[in-house]
């Protein structure tokens, strides 16, 4: 055991121009069932958020695939297989006509197995590819089911131990052509031709026109078109093996005509129709068959999800529902289920967010709805944020690039929502407003439309949204992107907030109007005057900005105007309950607002901001007497957001506590979390808030174990990455680390805090002595040269 450990720790820590190298004896982390996921329909009572048809099946049971562009639930049925894709760009009217999210296809395979022995579903973190087995009548059945990234198409492969076995019959559904609402109409039908099935049509509305094909290719056996209870479809019949491929999409481009039209059928061309785009991934990747298709997606796959290992505890061999069973009962849980949340969140990330795709939504890429809660889309004023919170960390910023590529194509609109803004809410503001106003963005945005800030949400959005950036340079310190990308998004940010604050008598400049988010008082949202939100997140991108542009070595005279700004924005009060306050006139806690309320916002300085932190001692004290007063009986994402704001405060035991409620109460038997109902960023906010634990890196220095429990005193890190983009490795045992190991991705100065690495000693990956300098017996530093490894021993 131990020598496998060392050889993964070997393997993973030899890097290749910086990249981390994946490792081939990765332990294996799998979902697993030993049923079908059942599938007893759908509740179709509308609800305010949308969210129906509600199907319980579809949102616990059923397990997740996904590419970036397509995401399938998968229920890996015996009698007839239920596959249920999204495709992100298919929306309809949805919420508040945003253009939510909706249901693509209904794949249904006919395959008549009722007495299936020996079942198991298994979906492998690994690989991404979701297995099922089983045998009837003495033959065994084995399905693969993946989603390629780089050859964006889904791919089924159904194999028997005896030929001739394999008989289907494929069919496909367009779901939602009627509805017993009379919002969101759709129009399409199936056509069968030859092999493949073709569902095709249109969504009026935003004028999308959308396609998918699945193409059936049998091996030995015959093929034929069926129409058995005016069920039209492909029968395979008498097959050694069959594999199908799925492709979908619309007409959908992501421009900035999308966002600037204001007119929604005029927001694609009606004239383009995706047929051409979809029939050459179907043949492309019929050409290439089954086996190349699969190398190239675990080439794919495993280059990202391979980066990183971590474990606390031996595996345990319990189905999946049943480790959280016991997890719910168990007074000393299983550490296996902590870990394996984890992996998964890694596993979705990748499956819901790659470049040239939109980002990942609120549930990421799957829905099975009509209208999807929330639009499915990009709520800013702490759901999408929290699905990047992690990306870095866990050594996936590719994953970021298409919140990058998506601000791009909003951010003419962003522009003119901050002129517009401004004009209303800050007309006299002492900044010329002529000249360049920035960009801001609100908090519902969707792939077609985007908001700015109002009502219970301030322009503190557009902060929170500008950190993401900020943080993508302090991970990758990729200077391009601060050049091109990373410092004209701060720089206009801050011109927008800039103008959002107005003198106030007692000298400061505080935002007018004001709010945190969705806090009611007395049953409506309450407005404010420089709440702790805005003018939190004001600090944090002017900051941003000027350590930027320090980086950068840009002067500009606005940057003054900025420092000026700084000392006058007073962001964080104290109040009599020793709490930090939300509002400047709340005096004790809970004057104002609910008190329980899911969301945080005045802590956001704490995680994800950096102004509130161990060195401002009675700020981190006061956040800590907020956390206990505000408790941890909330919401799926919001039971997250305290996990990494406790992280930050050092404390693993409370930490850890909100882990396991999190894992206990908001989390599903697909390990889905749910607020309720199923939102991805639970499951995102977890795993960054698990790194947050293992690894922080905000105060100058890497900080490893900064929060570990108890119930981790034992376990071991690989490739987890720092700012400064150190892959930073750890090993404890007894909560007391042995040995770290940093590979310096960027060069520069590695600067660690762990009590007694003044005695540590370190070498370079050739095994001669680096020097380093005691900053005090607890901190050390020293130089590093891109692409080498170090290990420090303890
Ligand atoms: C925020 C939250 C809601 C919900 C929505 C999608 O507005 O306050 O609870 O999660 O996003």
């Amino acid at each position: 055991m131990k020598k496998a450990m060392a050889l993964t720790l070997c393997c993973l820590l030899i890097s290749l121009n910086g990249m981390a190298k994946s490792v081939s004896n990765d332990r294996v982390y799998e979902l697993w069932d030993d049923q079908p996921c059942p599938n007893s329909g759908s509740d179709y009572k509308i609800k305010k958020a949308g969210g129906y048809p509600y199907d319980a099946d579809w949102e616990q049971k059923s397990y997740p695939i996904g590419n970036g562009y397509m995401g399938a639930n998968v229920f890996g049925r015996t009698d007839s297989e239920r596959i249920q894709i999204t495709e992100k760009t298919l929306c309809n009217e949805g919420l508040y006509t945003l253009g939510g999210l909706t249901s693509f296809l209904e794949l249904n395979l006919d395959i008549a197995h009722d007495d299936p022995q020996h079942y198991r579903r298994r979906l492998n973190l690994n690989k991404a590819i979701l297995y099922v087995t089983y045998s009837q009548d003495g033959v065994d059945y084995h399905r693969e089911y993946f989603m390629s990234y780089p050859d964006n198409v889904c791919v089924i492969k159904i194999t028997a131990s005896k030929k001739g076995s394999v008989s289907l019959t494929a069919r496909a559904e367009i779901p939602y052509l009627s509805g017993p609402e009379t919002e969101n109409p759709k129009t399409g039908s199936v056509a069968v031709q030859k092999d493949t099935l073709v569902a095709s049509g249109t969504i009026p509305k935003f004028s999308i026109n959308y396609e998918a094909q699945v193409k059936v290719i049998p091996q030995g056996g015959q093929l034929a078109i069926t129409n058995d209870d005016n069920k039209r479809g492909i029968r395979v019949t008498r097959a050694d093996s069959v594999v199908l491929l799925v492709a979908a999409g619309t007409n959908y481009k992501l421009d900035k005509s999308v966002f600037l039209e204001e007119n929604t059928q005029k927001k694609l061309d009606p004239a383009i129709t995706p047929h051409r785009k979809i029939s050459a991934l179907i043949n492309k990747a019929s050409a290439k068959g089954f086996e190349k298709l699969k190398q190239r997606h675990l080439a794919d796959y495993q280059s990202l999800f391979s980066r990183v290992q971590m474990y606390f505890s031996s595996q345990i061999p319990q189905k999946t529902e049943t480790l959280l069973e016991n997890y719910r009962q168990a007074d000393t849980p299983s550490r296996y289920l902590e870990e394996l949340m984890f992996h998964y969140g890694r596993y979705l990330l990748i499956s819901s967010s790659r470049k040239g795709t939109l980002p990942s939504g609120l549930q990421g890429i799957w829905s099975q709805y009509k209208v999807t809660p929330w639009t499915g889309g990009y709520w800013h004023n702490i759901n999408v944020q929290m699905n990047y919170w992690g990306a870095l960390s866990t050594n996936l910023a590719e994953t970021f690039t298409p919140y990058i590529e998506f601000f791009n194509a909003y951010h003419p609109k962003a522009t003119q929502n901050a002129d517009r803004y401004l004009k209303q809410h800050n007309p006299s503001a002492q900044i010329d407003l002529k000249a360049d106003n920035g960009w801001t963005i609100g908090t519902g945005a969707t792939p077609y439309k985007i908001s700015g800030p109002g009502g219970h949400s301030g322009p503190g959005t557009g902060g929170f949204t500008s950190k993401l950036f900020w943080e993508y340079y302090e991970y990758t310190r990729d200077i391009n992107f601060l050049r091109s990308t990373g410092y004209p998004i701060l720089y206009g940010m801050t011109r927008f907030l800039a103008q959002t604050v107005k003198p106030a008598d007692n000298g400061l400049l505080l935002v007018d109007p004001s709010a945190s988010p969705e806090q009611r008082h007395k049953g409506t949202h309450y407005q404010s005057i420089g709440t702790t939100f805005d003018q939190g997140f004001i600090w944090e991108n002017h900051n941003d900005l000027l350590k930027a542009a320090a980086v950068l070595n840009i002067e500009d005279p606005f940057l003054d105007t900025v420092r000026k700004q700084i000392p006058l924005l007073d962001p964080i009060l104290v109040g009599k309950s020793g709490q930090i306050k939300e509002y400047r006139e709340e005096v004790y806690y809970g004057d104002i607002g609910d008190k329980k309320h899911r969301h945080v916002s005045h802590l956001c300085p704490l995680y994800p901001g950096t102004l509130i932190n161990s060195k401002t001692k009675a700020w981190l004290q006061a956040a800590i007497v907020s956390l206990d007063l505000r408790g941890n009986n909330t919401t799926g994402w919001a039971m997250a957001h305290r996990m990494n704001l406790r992280a930050r405060t050092k404390d693993g035991e409370k930490t850890h506590q909100v882990y396991a409620k999190f894992i206990r109460e908001r989390t599903l038997p697909n390990l889905w979390t749910t607020h309720p109902p199923f939102q991805i960023d639970g499951n995102f906010g977890c795993m960054a808030g698990v790194v947050e634990m293992l690894l922080q890196s905000h105060e100058g220095f890497i900080e490893p174990l900064a929060a570990l429990p108890q119930a981790w005193h034992r376990g071991q890190f690989q490739g987890l990455v720092a700012r400064g983009n150190f892959a930073f490795s750890a090993r404890w045992n007894k909560g007391r680390a042995s040995s770290f190991e940093v590979v310096s991705n960027a060069g520069g100065t590695c600067r660690i805090k762990y009590t007694g690495i003044g005695k540590a000693r370190i070498k370079d990956g050739q095994g001669k002595a680096v020097p380093l300098t005691r900053q005090d017996a607890n901190i050390i530093h020293f130089e590093t040269l891109k692409g080498h490894r170090y290990r420090i021993t303890l």
